[in-house]
């Protein structure tokens, strides 16, 4: 710190230890109290954590809060947001006094829960608790996948920690467990997470936390094959100081460090109490914890001697500037590779993306071919991964049903991280957490599968990447009752319309292998969220088009079939767009002309400016949706006066054919629809 203080017009006497850590105290219990919301004890609690992890170890610019090699961050215990905010105002991020003032105000930079894209400096959205350390196991997998692929003999170019404040929610969570104990298998050495074991949570205010958590937390961690640093006292700052160094010396498996602390410390009534997790302090308390700490100073003023010992500024630019210059050597000795990198990091697509995808799906139209969409979607991958090298996929333990593993495929082990697949386990909502890390890392796109029923182990992974804004590509096949025999534990009903509620989220159900094709390129395309894709296990026909058509699909909907004058118009997604072709067949015959349109995606459609809308769906036609799934959701688009046909019970377990049939999904009742409204 002797830089930063050199920079500095007058030399301020040397801020005491005690005041550096009291400094986190102080910003926090104001902005909570000034909030008159927020959790005011965890940020106290971990003062001393932060002050070494951050001062002596987190190599970090915060110039630059998107340098490449940065040791990564992440507050998986969320509610604990100021601790975080006063960390980047402190150590000189763009995050000035007055944000800190406006904590948790409309616009202020300092939303109730650290929020990724919002704020510099955050490097995920966290506070649903269990995903922040989830995320992390990511971002450390994707620097350990990123190096294997990248450095070179004395050119380290991604080398760096990730490190995790985390508490007893996160792991009483049990995503915990999913994402640890594969952080443990691969043995993530780079990863260091800091728990804080204060004995308390919410309901602590009416009972001891010992009547709903006693795990030994330790052994657990043992038995995942962490390295685990048991008993520190986390508010002194050598012993935290030695078990970080311990922890940076293993290198081949990941390390916990339990640090006992005391929540609110320095509080002089609520400290060590469940009153001090989620509530203001009160000013008196707060004007006595002024007292116990010895922090004479007013609210939102820290005095320049402990800003000169926090600040980051200097010596970040210092890492930042040696960094820069081993990639210097780099670009020198290996051009392509150096541009590769930053091109990954950047997480724009190769430039002849957009004109290869565009064959591809051509190519796939002419191929003409009738098989399972999830095959369509196998095919997909081994079509576009070649040139994607960013593709990282996987699938929770169902890699032969999903078709995730293409040719290229390598699985990502302990001992060899220089592959571009994760076997993930059965573990859904781990793994959906963990890609969301790896893309929130940069140099990847994760995709990763199950079964679409099971979408709702991991749905609020999906609902965080929505949040977030970023490219997560999750994977669902057996998309209905046509997966058949397993049964109504098996089949998706309300899966499909529920996730289309989630915003910003994109959900594709494609009818064939041209559909799939497109909706693979169209999930890669986009940067500004995450996609869904859902897939068949039973074949479905192809499909004939045109060039304008196959070029429409990326809007969501188009007319797949058209007549003059159409008396109605038949909406179907996936495996139903084939009832909905039949059904048009049969009451032509009949001198009844409707029009068919697919729609494999409600959520791009939705996007699509009116004039295109109203061109697939023109006003004063009668509509009849027709899916596979919970009937609701359609009415928006039919209106009162059409029909939905789909399935409002749970399904049963049969062959495919006959459920169709069963549940009234056939040609001739969608053709009887039709005659009831017109
Ligand atoms: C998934 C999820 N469930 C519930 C909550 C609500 N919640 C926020 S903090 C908290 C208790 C957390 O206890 P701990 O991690 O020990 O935090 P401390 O009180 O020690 O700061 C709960 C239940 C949440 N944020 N996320
Ligand atoms: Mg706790």
């Amino acid at each position: 710190m002797t830089s930063t203080a050199a920079t500095l017009k007058s030399k301020p006497e040397s801020a005491s230890r005690t005041d550096i850590a009291n400094a986190i105290r102080a910003l926090a219990m104001d902005a909570v109290q000034k909030a008159n919301s927020g959790h005011p004890g965890m940020p106290m609690g971990m003062a001393e954590i932060a002050d070494v992890l951050w001062r002596q170890h987190l190599r970090h610019n915060p110039a630059n809060p998107k340098w490449a090699d940065r040791d990564r961050f992440v507050l998986s215990n969320g509610h604990g947001s100021m601790l975080l905010y006063a960390l980047l105002h402190l150590t000189g991020y763009d995050l000035p006094i007055e944000e800190l003032k406006n904590f948790r105000q409309l616009h202020s930079k300092t939303p109730g829960h650290p929020e990724y894209g919002m704020t510099v400096g955050i490097e995920t959205t966290t506070g649903p608790l269990g995903q922040g350390i989830s995320n992390a196991i990511g971002m450390a997998i994707a620097e350990r996948a990123l190096s294997a692929h990248f450095n070179r003999p004395g050119l380290d170019i991604v080398n760096h920690h990730t490190y995790v404040f985390l508490g007893d929610g996160c792991l009483m969570e049990g995503i915990s467990h999913e994402s640890c104990a594969l952080a443990g298998t691969l043995g993530l050495g780079k990863l260091i997470a800091l728990y804080d074991d204060n004995g308390i949570s919410i309901d602590s205010e009416k009972g001891n936390i010992k009547s709903w958590f006693t795990d030994d937390t330790p052994k657990r961690f043992e038995a995942y094959g962490w390295h685990v640093i048991p008993n520190v006292d986390g508010h002194n700052v050598d012993a935290v100081e030695a078990a970080i160094q311990k922890a940076k010396a293993v290198t081949d498996k990941p390390s916990l460090i339990c640090c006992k602390t005391v929540i609110g410390k320095g509080a002089p009534k609520k400290a060590g109490t469940g009153h001090a997790h989620g509530a203001p302090l009160g000013d008196d308390e707060i004007a006595a914890t002024r007292q116990v700490i010895g922090w004479p100073y007013p609210p939102f003023e820290i005095p320049p001697a402990v800003y000169a010992a926090w600040d980051a500024r200097a010596k970040g630019a210092q890492l930042e500037t040696e960094w820069n210059r081993k990639f210097a050597s780099y670009e020198k000795s290996h051009p392509d590779l150096a541009r590769e990198f930053k091109r990954r990091m950047t997480g724009e697509l190769p430039v002849n993306f957009s004109a290869n995808s565009a064959s591809i799906v051509a190519k796939t139209h002419e191929k003409a071919e009738t098989v399972a969409t999830r095959k369509a979607s196998q095919n997909a991958i081994e079509a576009l991964a070649p040139a994607l090298p960013e593709l990282i996929g996987g699938s929770a333990d169902l890699t032969g049903s999903n078709l995730t593993w293409w040719s290229g495929s390598k699985a990502i082990s302990k001992d060899d991280a220089g592959g571009n697949y994760l076997f993930y386990g059965v573990r859904e909502f781990g793994m959906s957490a963990i890609m969301n890390g790896l893309a929130l890392h940069g140099g990847f796109i994760p995709y990763g599968a199950t079964f679409l029923t099971f979408s709702d182990y991991a749905r609020n992974a999906l609902r965080m990447a929505a949040l977030m804004k970023i490219r997560s590509l999750f994977v669902y096949t057996h998309d209905s009752i046509g997966l058949g025999e397993d049964g109504p534990t098996h089949q998706p009903i309300e899966h499909l319309s529920s996730l289309r509620l989630i915003p910003n989220l994109d959900v594709w159900r494609p009818c064939d292998t041209v559909e799939s094709t497109a909706a693979w390129v169209a999930a890669i395309t986009r940067s500004d969220g995450p996609s869904v894709l859902v897939f068949s296990r039973q074949n479905l026909p192809f499909q004939q088009r045109d060039e304008r058509q196959i070029a429409a699909i990326r809007r969501g909907a188009y007319v797949l079939l058209d007549v003059a004058s159409p008396k109605a118009v038949l909406i179907a997604t996936g495996s139903e767009v084939q009832l909905a072709v039949e059904a048009q067949k049969l009451l032509a015959a009949k001198n009844i002309p409707v029009r068919v349109v697919s729609m494999p995606s409600t959520t791009v459609f939705d996007r699509q400016d009116e004039a295109y809308r109203k061109t697939v769906l023109p006003d004063g036609i009668k509509r009849v949706a027709i899916e596979a799934g919970v009937t609701d959701f359609w009415r928006k688009y039919v209106g009162l006066e059409g029909k939905v046909i789909g399935i409002d019970r749970f399904g049963e377990s049969a062959p495919a054919g006959q459920l169709f049939k069963f549940f009234g999904l056939t040609a001739e009742n969608i053709a009887n629809a039709v005659r009831e409204i017109i």
